[in-house]
């Protein structure tokens, strides 16, 4: 059943670059509401935690590497069809490949420091949603 949530995180590159602002901007106007948020920064733990399914990949290491190298921005995110409507907005993992108007087009730097998460299904943003945010924080 779809949960009409999403979870987001703004990545360390987009911080850095100074693009909080503009990029929840983007995610307001697409008629997303903020259920839960946090500046913060997550572990090596964490990192490796979250990208667990990708454990066997070439780029963990990496992955892992730059996702605790800086601060990042966590949020719920609501609207219908949250999950697949937010994964449109953010456009394709590589922003050679994203769509004209999608986050990643406009502030990812490649494919691997690229501006912004979104969960790939219902489940999966029930979990992270989860990981990030003790229920109180959520409203
Ligand atoms: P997405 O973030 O679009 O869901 P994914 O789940 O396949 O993409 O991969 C998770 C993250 O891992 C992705 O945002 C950036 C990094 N990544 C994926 N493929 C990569 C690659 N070939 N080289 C470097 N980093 C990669
Ligand atoms: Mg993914």
């Amino acid at each position: 059943m779809a949960t009409n949530r999403t979870f987001t995180m703004l990545k360390p590159d987009a911080i850095e670059n100074g693009h909080i602002g503009k990029i929840l901007d983007m995610i307001n106007a697409a008629g997303f509401e903020i259920k839960a948020m946090k500046y913060t920064k997550l572990t090596t733990d964490q990192a490796q935690k979250f990208y667990e399914v990708h454990a066997e990949r070439p780029f963990y290491g990496e992955l892992v590497e730059y996702m605790t190298s800086g601060p990042i921005v966590a949020a719920i995110l609501q609207k219908e069809n949250a999950v697949a409507d937010f994964r449109t907005l953010i456009g394709a993992t590589d922003p050679a490949d994203a769509a004209e108007g999608t986050i990643r087009k406009y502030y990812a730097e490649s494919k691997g420091r690229n501006a912004v998460h979104g969960s790939d299904s219902d489940e999966n943003a029930e979990i992270e949603g989860k990981f990030h945010f003790a229920t109180n924080e959520i409203f």
